[in-house]
């Protein structure tokens, strides 16, 4: 199984997940801006939506997209306990926080990216995280991560989203239980040891 992942981004939940998983895989980096692969092919030849991340199996079929590449990885090792088991009610709210932090935080964050995008469009965009992280704050309370007690695949895509933050200048200090969810998720060996993989400072 192979992991195609840019340095940095939101692949790396992925990467967290595989190492939580304890599942054997080989992360092949996209070069960022050739978007070629270490042995010269094309990414595009992988996964012709052109983003990461993209999960090749051991057949050669290939995955793509969080919401589907998280929980697949969490089902490779149900002991690990990444997500609640399929067909019960915890399962949706799974899908739940995935679909949200893909849909309605990470696509907010997407912009901040783009130097050709507007001030007045990125500060909307900034606006929206505010009440998007508003609505997690609310939703977590005392609970240690987003689906209750356990650590999921949605903390590891949660964590990646806001690790970019301080480099797009989006403040969270409002948000004392999200800022603690994600020191508490960035302290983990997984996160870690993915950082380090991918050759990120802390
Ligand atoms: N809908 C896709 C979006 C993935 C995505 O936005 N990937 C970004 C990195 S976080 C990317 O590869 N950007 C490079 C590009 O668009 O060229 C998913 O959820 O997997």
């Amino acid at each position: 199984m192979k992991l195609y992942y840019l340095q940095g981004a939101c692949s790396l939940a992925s990467l967290i997940s595989l190492l939580e998983a304890g599942t054997k895989f080989e992360a092949v980096a996209v070069d960022r801006k050739t978007r070629k692969l270490p042995d010269g092919r094309d990414y595009a030849a992988v996964n012709p939506k052109g983003y990461v991340p993209a999960l090749e199996l051991d057949d050669g079929e290939v995955l793509t997209e969080n919401t589907a590449l998280l929980p697949y990885i969490a089902d490779l090792n149900p002991s690990a306990n990444l997500a609640p088991p399929v067909g019960t009610r915890a399962r949706f709210r799974l899908q739940e926080w995935l679909g949200y932090l893909n849909g309605e935080v990470h696509k907010n964050f997407s912009p901040l990216f783009n130097p050709a995008v507007p001030e007045a469009m990125k500060q909307i965009a900034k606006d929206n995280i505010a009440r998007r992280l508003a609505l997690i704050e609310d939703r977590i309370g005392d609970q240690p991560f987003l689906l209750g007690e356990a650590f999921s695949v949605a903390d590891a895509y949660l964590y990646v989203i806001l690790s970019w933050r301080q480099k797009l200048g989006v403040d969270i200090s409002a948000f004392p239980k999200v800022t603690a969810l994600y020191e508490r998720i960035r302290a983990r060996p997984s996160v870690q040891a993915a950082r380090k993989a991918e050759g990120l400072n802390d």
